[in-house]
C-alpha cells in the first residue's frame, strides 16, 4: 500500500510534506483535494477540515508537522532533523516560526485573499487584510528571517525541514504577486530562491503549475498526463463547504 496525501499540490503545508516525502526517498499517492471540497469521510481524517492528510495503510494523520515528524520516525531515509537538540529545537522552531506566522501572512493574509477566496466564494477577497499585510506585517516577518537564515547554503548544513517550511510559503506568496525584495532582505531572497530549487520542492512545481491552471473537470486528466502520482479515488465533493476557520 503505498502512502496517500490528500491535499492539493498548491498548499504550502502539502507542499512541505511531499517535498520531504521525496527527500527521504518514499514514493506516494496524493489526492489533490482543495480542504473546501472535501466530504464526510476527509472530516473524518481531518477533523478541522484541513490538508493535509496523510494515510498510511490503518493509520492516518493530519497537521503537516504531526506527518513530517511520523515520516522521520517511521521511515528511513535522509533525516529531516539535524541531530543536536539545540539545532533540532531551533528547527522545529523555524518550522513553527513558518507554519504559524508565515502561513497566517501568505496565504490568510495575501494568498487566500486574492486567490482562494475569488476563486472559491466568487466574491472578492479582504483588500484592507491584503494591505496591512504588504505594510506592515509581512515586512516585519522578513526583518526578523533576515537575521537568522543563513547567507549560503542550508539552515543546518543539508537541506532539512526548517528551510522547506520556511521557503515553501514563498511560492504561495509568489502566486499572489508578491516577490522580496532582494536589496532590503538580500539573504531572505536567496535562501528561499535555492531552496525552491532544490530538486525536493523544484520537482513539484509542473503539478502546481496544473492545478492552478487547468479547470476543475479536466484537472485530473491534466495532472496524470504531467506525471502525478495520484490516487485512483477521491474525498473530493463537487460543492465546497466552509471550513473551521473564521473567514
Ligand atoms: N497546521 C496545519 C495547517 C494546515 C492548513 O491550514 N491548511 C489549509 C490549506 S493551505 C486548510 O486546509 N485550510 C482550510 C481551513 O482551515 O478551513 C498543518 O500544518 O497542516
Amino acid at each position: 500500500m503505498p502512502l496517500v496525501i490528500i491535499g492539493s499540490f498548491v498548499s504550502p503545508y502539502v507542499r512541505k510534506v511531499l517535498a520531504c516525502l521525496n527527500l527521504k526517498g518514499l514514493s506516494y499517492e496524493v489526492d489533490p483535494i482543495t480542504p473546501f471540497y472535501g466530504g464526510d469521510e476527509f472530516e473524518r481524517l481531518s477533523p478541522l477540515r484541513r490538508i493535509p492528510v496523510l494515510i498510511d495503510g490503518d493509520f492516518s494523520a493530519s497537521d503537516s508537522s504531526v506527518i513530517c515528524m511520523y515520516l522521520d520516525e517511521a521511515y528511513p531515509g535522509r533525516p529531516l532533523l539535524p541531530s543536536e537538540p539545540r539545532d533540532r529545537a531551533r528547527a522545529r522552531w523555524l518550522e513553527e516560526y513558518a507554519d504559524t506566522r508565515l502561513g497566517d501572512l501568505f496565504i490568510w493574509g495575501l494568498f487566500y485573499q486574492k486567490v482562494v477566496h475569488p476563486l472559491v466564494w466568487s466574491e472578492p477577497g479582504d483588500a484592507a487584510r491584503v494591505e496591512r499585510t504588504l505594510s506592515t506585517d509581512l515586512p516585519a516577518a522578513l526583518d526578523y528571517l533576515e537575521g537568522v537564515l543563513p547567507e549560503e547554503g542550508f539552515l543546518f548544513g543539508e537541506i532539512g525541514l526548517a528551510d522547506i517550511a520556511t521557503a515553501s510559503f514563498f511560492r504561495n506568496g509568489a502566486y499572489a504577486g508578491f516577490e522580496t525584495d532582494a536589496d532590503r532582505w538580500p539573504k531572505t531572497a536567496a535562501f528561499v530562491e535555492r531552496t525552491l530549487a532544490h530538486p525536493c520542492i523544484a520537482s513539484l512545481l509542473p503539478f502546481e503549475d496544473v492545478q492552478r491552471s487547468a479547470d476543475i473537470k479536466g484537472r485530473r486528466e491534466a495532472l496524470l498526463a504531467a506525471g502525478a502520482p495520484l490516487t485512483s479515488k477521491t474525498l473530493g465533493t463537487r460543492e465546497p463547504r466552509k471550513g473551521l476557520m473564521p473567514l
